[in-house]
């Protein structure tokens, strides 16, 4: 009996696929089908795929042709795969031609001819439409926006505005996309706002955007006061629209995985959240020179409380702030300390001031730590009182990350996630909360 293997995503299950396992069956006696786990998708980067991973199972069983079907969870299966079935052929399409040459020393490797003019990724575009997204603002973030939004499929960055005209068309020139003056024409030349303004304008362009049935993505801080970021999550609810923040850690794959092992349980009841971010910045930038709204806390603050609130929830009982100020009264360093019933956290800031990029996790029966940066995750260990008793896991973390929540964003907009459970609108507004307390604290509101 000749054995046969193939794998795939088998997202929107189509003629192409269709072709490929007909022809993967007639070259042997019984085809193994290895369907892409949610998971291994999205580590090698595939963060569109839409149908869930029991419909694409179920999707393949309809085909007819699969023996057997089993699940493809990681890097470095197929080689195991191979050997654990008995595979006398591994077989592909021809996209991957040259790819799986290394498996030649273990079965016969066969490229079979791609079917041409269709693909999951023309599927999903013409089911939900391409998304138009313009730009407010034009600084750091705005450039590394555009790259990772043009992973994502599904979006197109088109348009950009600036209210100082000359920038908003240096940076059109640069990623060859419009550049607008008006506002008016700036909206209607999208479907989603991306935010990247200064922290203190992101209130009036939010309410803005969804007075024009924009959905809104919007960066972090989003809002300054508990009572704004109330206000514009009903607006956005009654509008029937998606407000987002970005805050990207919030969507990255290690985070939710630590996060997810950290409530748990597996460290016991946890007592102390520690995160660290910190940042050397050049003294001219905006971040350093505004007097009310910069300063390294309403810059970094929002990674740091992002565990705190995630682990703990939005009930603290008290809440404490201590800066160090440079002569401008610009807090440079700063750490939070929050109580809650159960434990305790901390959030350490920094712009000009230095430390290592850490998140620290500590229980009752063990802690774990995270590799700086921890807002990259990618690497973290579980420790238990025994010093070699350890445990190790490591997630991708691709590019600057933003692909992420801008891949979250979308699911939300095409109606495939209904939940933002990965940062809701009460850790938004707990957020805009704790904002509004430090500024207060500082006296600059
Ligand atoms: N395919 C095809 N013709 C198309 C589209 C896809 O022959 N028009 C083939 C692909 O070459 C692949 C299979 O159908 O062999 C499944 O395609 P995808 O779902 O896109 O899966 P892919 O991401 O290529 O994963 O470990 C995963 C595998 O390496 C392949």
């Amino acid at each position: 009996m000749i054995k046969v293997i193939t794998y795939g995503t088998f997202d929107l299950l189509h003629e192409g696929h269709y072709r490929l396992l007909q022809r993967a069956k007639q070259l042997g006696d019984y085809l193994i089908v290895g369907v892409t786990s949610e998971e291994y998708d999205q580590a090698r980067g595939k963060l569109n795929v839409m149908d869930s991973l029991m419909t694409r199972i179920e999707n393949v069983k309809k085909t007819g042709f699969a023996d057997e079907i089993i699940v493809e969870e990681s890097q470095g299966q197929k080689f195991q795969d191979i050997q654990k079935y008995g595979i006398d052929i591994f077989t592909v399409g021809s996209d991957w031609i040259g790819q799986f040459d290394y498996l030649k020393d273990y079965c016969k490797v066969v490229y079979l001819d791609r079917t041409k003019n269709i693909s999951s990724t023309m599927l999903r575009t013409k089911r939900t439409s391409i998304q138009r997204i313009g730009i407010i603002g034009t600084g750091r973030i705005a450039n590394r926006f555009i790259p990772e939004a043009m992973l994502v499929s599904g979006v197109n960055t088109q348009s950009v505005y600036n209210p100082h005209i000359e920038n908003a068309q240096l940076f059109a020139n640069k990623w060859e996309i419009d550049a607008y003056e008006d506002l008016e024409e700036f909206y209607n030349s999208l479907d989603i706002v991306y935010i990247a303004s200064p922290h203190e304008t992101h209130y009036k362009y939010i309410k803005q955007a969804l007075e024009h049935k924009k959905h809104v993505l919007c960066e972090k801080p989003m809002c300054l006061s508990k009572v704004q970021s109330e206000e514009v999550f009903k607006l956005a609810m009654e509008k029937d629209l998606v407000l987002f923040e970005g805050i990207k850690t919030a969507y990255c794959p290690g985070f939710i995985k630590l996060l997810g092992i950290a409530c748990g349980g597996i460290i016991g009841n946890i007592k102390d959240v520690e995160a660290c971010f910190t940042k050397l910045e050049d003294d001219n930038n905006r971040e350093l020179k505004d007097k009310k709204y910069g300063g390294s806390f309403t810059e970094l603050g929002s990674y740091c409380l992002l565990p705190i609130l995630k682990i703990y929830g939005h009930d603290y009982e008290d809440i404490r702030f201590e800066t160090i100020c440079d002569a401008n009264g610009i807090d440079i360093y700063t750490k939070v300390y929050l109580r809650y019933p159960n434990g305790l956290a901390t959030a350490k800031c920094g712009l000009g001031v230095k430390s290592e990029g850490k998140l620290l996790i500590s229980g009752t029966r063990g802690y774990i730590t995270t590799e700086a940066p921890w807002w990259k995750t990618s690497y973290f260990e579980i420790h238990r009182e025994r010093p070699d008793d350890v445990e190790r896991f490591s997630e991708r973390f691709l590019g600057d990350g933003l692909r992420y929540e801008i891949s979250d964003l979308l699911s939300m907009i095409n109606g495939d996630k209904k939940k933002d459970f990965k940062l809701t609108r009460g850790d938004s507004v707990a957020m805009a909360g704790i904002m509004e307390a430090f500024l207060k604290s500082q006296g600059r509101i």
